[in-house]
């Protein structure tokens, strides 16, 4: 009763299970519902995401004029923001990907040059989704250290907020934590205790993922600053959560994993770790109190799973 899960990395073809609920073809909220030529573009690329098999080349993407202006609007917003309020981790992973990896406001990087630099930085890769993916199917990616990446771009007419993971949502919230060697093993950590965990136990993975991976908050030298991706991709709502406004509470699994969680506006509560490492090793004990009965290993060198 143990339920399926990936034990090598071409496993992964497998993991593709769509949620639809917010996707411009069926929520009538999304921005692009309405707008029959952004929904052909965004069905082209989910194509190619679909198509792609482990090991493939990455697919590259010619974006539109149109495309890369709305990409310039959320750089340009997003980049003056940034020193004040993100991590130290984050700010030394952009600045890296903007000397290394081509990372600005004039193009949007394509997947496979900036899949290539995180795995020289931390063994993570990159992988074409074609849109919101199960959490089961998207955590059990972080453990052969994957990331599922969208690579469409969000609606020009909404560039400040997106309903759905994007481009601009992985490659400036997620990818620039991707490449610091310690939150890499933290992201891979969440995906290894995930494997053929209950649904209960993902309901509460997926949850302390959201507050911490997605928007978590840690002190640093005395201030709070921001590490979640969600945060890191979202003008409005990084303000917002480093405002006197929201409520903060100090991140602990056992009370983070049942809170319950906002993914249609902006969040009224926050976690707060003392530090990165303090994040990491909490959930490391929570992971390992799930029951689960077997335990598993990563072998790096031939990228699958050792069952004990
Ligand atoms: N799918 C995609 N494509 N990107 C994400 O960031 C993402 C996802 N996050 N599925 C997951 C769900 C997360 O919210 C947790 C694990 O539920
Ligand atoms: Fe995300």
């Amino acid at each position: 009763k143990v339920p399926w899960f990936p034990r090598k990395i071409r496993d992964l073809d497998k993991c593709n299970l769509l949620i639809t609920k917010y996707d411009p073809d069926i929520d009538q909220d999304h921005p692009g519902f309405s707008d029959a030529e952004y929904r052909k573009r965004r069905c082209f690329i989910a194509e190619l995401a679909a198509n792609f098999k482990q090991g493939d080349p990455l697919p590259r993407v010619e974006y539109t004029p149109e495309e890369v202006a709305t990409w310039r609007e959320v750089y340009r917003n997003l980049r003056t923001i940034y020193p004040d309020r993100a991590c130290k981790q984050f700010l030394d992973g952009l600045l890296q990907l903007e000397r290394e990896c081509g990372y600005g406001e004039d193009s949007i990087p394509q997947l496979r040059d900036v899949s290539a630099f995180l795995k020289e930085k931390t063994g993570f890769q990159l992988r074409p989704v074609a849109g919101l993916l199960s959490a089961r199917d998207f955590l059990a990616s972080l453990a052969f250290r994957v990331f599922q990446c969208t690579q469409y771009i969000r609606h020009a007419s909404s560039p400040m907020h997106s309903p759905e993971p994007d481009c601009c949502h992985e490659l400036l919230g997620h990818v620039p934590m991707l490449a610091d060697k310690e939150f890499a093993q933290f992201s891979q950590e969440i995906g290894l205790a995930s494997l053929g965990a209950s649904d209960e136990d993902i309901e509460r993975l997926s949850t302390l993922y959201w507050f911490t991976v997605e928007f978590g908050l840690c002190k640093q030298n005395g201030t709070v600053k921001a590490y979640g991706a969600g945060l890191l991709s979202s003008y409005g709502e990084l303000i917002y959560a480093l405002s006197n406004e929201p409520e903060y509470k100090p991140f602990n699994p056992e009370e983070t994993a049942f809170q319950p969680y906002q993914d249609q506006t902006f969040q009224s509560v926050y976690f707060v770790s003392e530090s990165f490492e303090d994040a990491k090793i909490k959930m490391r004990r929570y992971s390992s109190s799930i029951q689960r009965p077997f335990s598993v290993r990563y072998d790096p060198f031939t990228c699958s799973l050792e069952l004990l």
